[in-house]
């Protein structure tokens, strides 16, 4: 055997069980106790662990251009940063810049995380630039491997899309397996609310939520929910930040739409509270949706327990304070949006366990199963299960790591959650079997991440 791993408790989105695991050829051969470890090039002794299969975080940006500058983060510091965090494999999205095909936005990409990325990764197709030969394409992207797209209903006059556009895309792409993804925001009353505010010389950071209420973000989620039971196709929400978008997937699923929303983890900690810190700092979070009212957060976790939204994502989108960030001093609608979290994912949701608001099982679901079974991993991925992947992450419940921007591994000059304390630890980290961290560091080379093909939706 390549590796065991003895000793541990396994947790999975459904059981929790002590066993001992084999690992051969990249692969989870065995599991059982008392497995007999002689011979294998590396045991690992989980006594007192929780062995889980590797996080998957379906929604991260990396190397990517983005209002008018660069995600600091690329495939291996991104990817370094993750594994770090306790995740194996990432879904990053792909970039369409105008006049470009989706398949020229994925040839972008591929040499850009070929042979840096240190987990394994995925790509989403990304429509910025609709147009017919772009509605011809989509149903080809399954041969790349690529069985989701997301739309914007935002960003008026740059990605925003018309609901002409939207039904197109959400017909099309479910007959060829495509799963749409959609930023719903209305961006008309975004971009109406942003240009009033400016007009009003309120132009600090805090209000960039007072530019996006919930309402926003509920319209658009109500409406591409209903325009997907009218073309009779799922939905996914991306970055679901309030009750009032939860409220309208609730009843679109009342319904029988077949309508799905992730939240990200930034929602779980953050209000408009932290947008409005003194000086410019508010600007590290900028992100949209925005951080809402202090009674948002308790009601996503509450959705998450309950089911109303199936998974936790980190939407990682890395923009440096000093430079970048600061490109927006004096005019919120010009800080980049977007934050890191890429790291802190895991150890962010499992706080939800330590505080009661989440059991362990549903942890494991919320950060890793439910991603691998909506996007084409499961059981490849996802799981700890005999013929799976060996992409397991030895959780230390009882370490504690105070977040600090340089505890991290991700090239950002800040984290959302420095100074805090989180308990329950990622220690050792497999990808395939290959230990690629340890005592929380990287450990490897660069490149040892793979492409993930993913089957079709449904399939
Ligand atoms: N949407 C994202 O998913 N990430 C960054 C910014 C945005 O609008
Ligand atoms: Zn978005
Ligand atoms: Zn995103």
């Amino acid at each position: 055997m390549d590796l065991v791993v003895k000793n541990g408790t396994i947790v999975t989105a459904s059981d929790t069980y002590q066993a001992d695991i084999g690992v051969q050829d990249e692969r989870i051969v065995q599991i059982g106790q008392g497995l007999d470890a002689g011979g294998a090039a590396r045991v690992i002794d989980a006594r007192g662990k929780y062995v889980i299969p590797g996080g998957i975080d379906p929604h991260s940006h990396l190397d990517t251009p983005s209002m008018g500058t660069y995600m600091s983060d690329d495939y291996l510091t991104g990817t370094i940063a993750a594994a770090c965090g306790g995740t194996t494999s990432i879904i990053n999205f792909c970039f369409q810049e105008k006049g470009k095909s989706i398949h020229d936005s994925l040839e972008h990409y591929h040499p850009r995380a070929k042979g840096r990325a240190v987990v394994d990764y995925g790509f989403h197709g990304m429509i910025s630039d609709y147009n017919d030969a772009v509605a011809r394409e989509i149903t080809s992207l399954p041969e790349a491997g690529v069985t989701s797209i997301k739309l914007f209903m935002a960003y008026r006059g740059a990605l925003m899309v018309d609901d002409r556009t939207l039904v197109q895309t959400l017909d099309q792409a479910s007959r060829a397996g495509i799963l749409v993804m959609v930023h719903a925001e209305n961006g008309d009353a975004a971009d109406l609310m942003q240009q009033r505010l400016m007009a009003e010389g309120k132009r600090d950071p805090k209000y960039h939520a007072v530019s996006r209420p919930p309402r926003v973000e509920a319209e658009a989620t109500g409406r591409a929910a209903a325009l997907a039971e009218v073309v009779g196709v799922p939905i996914y929400f991306v970055h679901v930040s309030c009750e009032e978008a939860v409220e309208e997937i609730r009843r679109a699923r009342v319904r029988g739409v077949r309508a799905m929303g992730e939240t990200c983890t930034h929602y779980l900690y953050f209000t408009e509270d932290d947008l409005d810190r003194p000086g410019f700092e508010g600007a590290k979070w900028v992100y949209t949706p925005p951080a809402r009212k202090a009674h948002q957060p308790p009601a996503l976790w509450h959705a998450l327990a309950n089911g109303d939204l199936i998974l936790v994502a980190s939407d990682h989108c890395s923009f440096n304070f000093k430079g970048q960030k600061e490109l927006g001093l004096g005019d919120f609608t010009k800080i980049p949006n977007g934050a890191p979290g890429i790291e802190e994912r895991l150890m962010g949701v499992y706080q939800g366990v330590v505080e009661g608001k989440i059991g362990l099982n549903r942890w494991v679901d919320l950060v890793s199963t439910t991603a691998a079974k909506t996007f084409g991993l499961y059981p490849r991925k996802g799981t700890i299960a005999v013929g799976s992947d060996a992409d397991l992450v030895i959780w230390d419940p009882n370490a504690e790591l105070k977040v600090t921007q340089s505890a991290l591994h991700q090239n950002v000059d800040y984290t959302l959650y420095e100074g805090r304390t989180f308990r329950g630890v990622p220690q050792i980290v497999t990808l395939r079997g290959q230990v690629i961290v340890e005592n929380r560091q990287h450990v490897g080379p660069p490149g040892t991440g793979r492409f993930l093909a993913r089957t079709r939706w449904g399939a």
